[in-house]
């Protein structure tokens, strides 16, 4: 007896993608429910070889559903999240609108998994998992293992994030703008980015904070604290590049304890979730284009920084749609699963 799993926002990017991911790991799933709003209701979608329709959220029941994956915006995940929730459904929203709420896990299987062992315990929990966005998914499963031999200071981020982290109008916007300077035409300015993002990369994601940093810089601070180590300071700035998937990041880290750009390879190349790509010559990394489609995080360019004791940069690539969005959250039903959740139905039938 299978997991009957309701997918929200099943026509969206990421979506499709837990759709694809479902069927490829061949999740335990009795049934999977595309839902969508009623403006895309009756579209079909892939999943595996079969067509599944999408069907309206506004009218359906989540009775005996066992995991509702929510990828349709902060504000459907706001009203939807405690109303499924409460009929007995597990959550697990790919928004940002749970994540900072202190009790709601915010989960990287590899990082923090085993915590929810404890929380599947506790009969009064919300029923609600946050998935982090998609930045600090990939940099938290390569600073983990590091963290643990040698306990990280402080972190400095850059990252290079694609387009397609921005929505479907992201990847439509870039695409159109290339074409129209292809042509000679003038692309614009469009109205998904604030600036050309054709042959053009934006220190500017999300909206500007108080302090001048951006909502995506203090996400990537405030979220590695919660999954990894309050301790650690980060610092951050992020960057729209024009790369349709995979999100970059140049991260210089600064350790309690040594390490070695060697031990951190061997180190990382245990690490589950994680590829190391690392020949210091011509193509010897990793880079966005090979990476997408891929559920691991790959990390490069491992070497030390002599100008700050203990120091260490890494380079590190993911598909920000899967590690970063729709694989984690699968991967987060999957760790329940393993913790010992039972299907409702065979609870109802029992
Ligand atoms: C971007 N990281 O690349 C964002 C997308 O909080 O889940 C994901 C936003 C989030 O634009």
């Amino acid at each position: 007896m299978g997991y009957r799993v309701a997918v929200i926002g099943a026509t969206g990017n990421v979506g499709r993608e837990v759709l694809n991911i479902l069927a490829e790991r061949k999740f335990p799933a009795s049934e999977v429910i595309a839902l969508a709003s009623s403006r895309s209701t009756g579209r079909e979608i892939s999943y595996g070889d079969k067509i599944l329709k999408a069907k309206n959220l506004e009218n359906f029941d989540f009775k005996g559903v066992d995991f509702a994956i929510m990828s349709a915006g902060s504000e459907i995940s706001k009203d939807w999240g405690p109303r499924i929730a409460a009929s007995g459904c597990i959550v697990i929203d790919n928004s940002s609108f749970w994540r900072y709420d202190s009790n709601v896990p915010l989960i990287v299987p590899e990082v923090n998994g085993p915590s929810l062992g404890p929380w599947l315990a506790n009969g009064n929990r919300k029923n609600i998992i946050a998935n982090p966005n998609c930045s600090t998914a990939q940099l938290v499963v390569a600073l983990k293992p590091l963290h643990d031999f040698a306990k990280i200071k402080r972190a400095v981020v850059s990252t290079y994030q694609s387009v397609s982290g921005a929505g479907k109008e992201g990847v439509d916007e870039l695409w159109n703008q290339t074409k129209g300077i292809f042509v000679n035409d003038n692309p614009g300015n469009g109205s998904k980015f604030p600036k050309q993002i054709a042959f053009n990369v934006i220190p500017h994601i999300d909206v500007f904070m108080e302090d001048g940093s951006t909502k995506e810089e203090w996400k990537v601070m405030a979220e590695t604290k919660k999954i990894l180590d309050p301790k650690i300071k980060v610092t951050c700035t992020a960057v729209r590049v024009p790369v349709f998937v995979g999100h970059s990041e140049a991260i210089n880290l600064e350790f309690e304890n040594p390490i070695s750009a060697d031990e951190a390879r061997d180190i990382l190349r245990e690490a589950p979730g994680v590829t190391v790509l690392d020949k210091r010559e011509p193509g010897g990394y990793a880079t966005p284009v090979e990476c997408v489609g891929e559920y691991d995080t790959f990390v490069s360019r491992i070497r030390e920084d002599t100008t700050i004791e203990n120091g260490l940069n890494i380079w590190v690539v993911s598909d920000n749609l899967r590690k970063g969005a729709a694989l984690n959250t699968i991967q987060i039903a999957e760790t329940l699963i393993e913790l010992g959740l039972k299907p409702r139905n065979a609870a109802t039938a029992a």
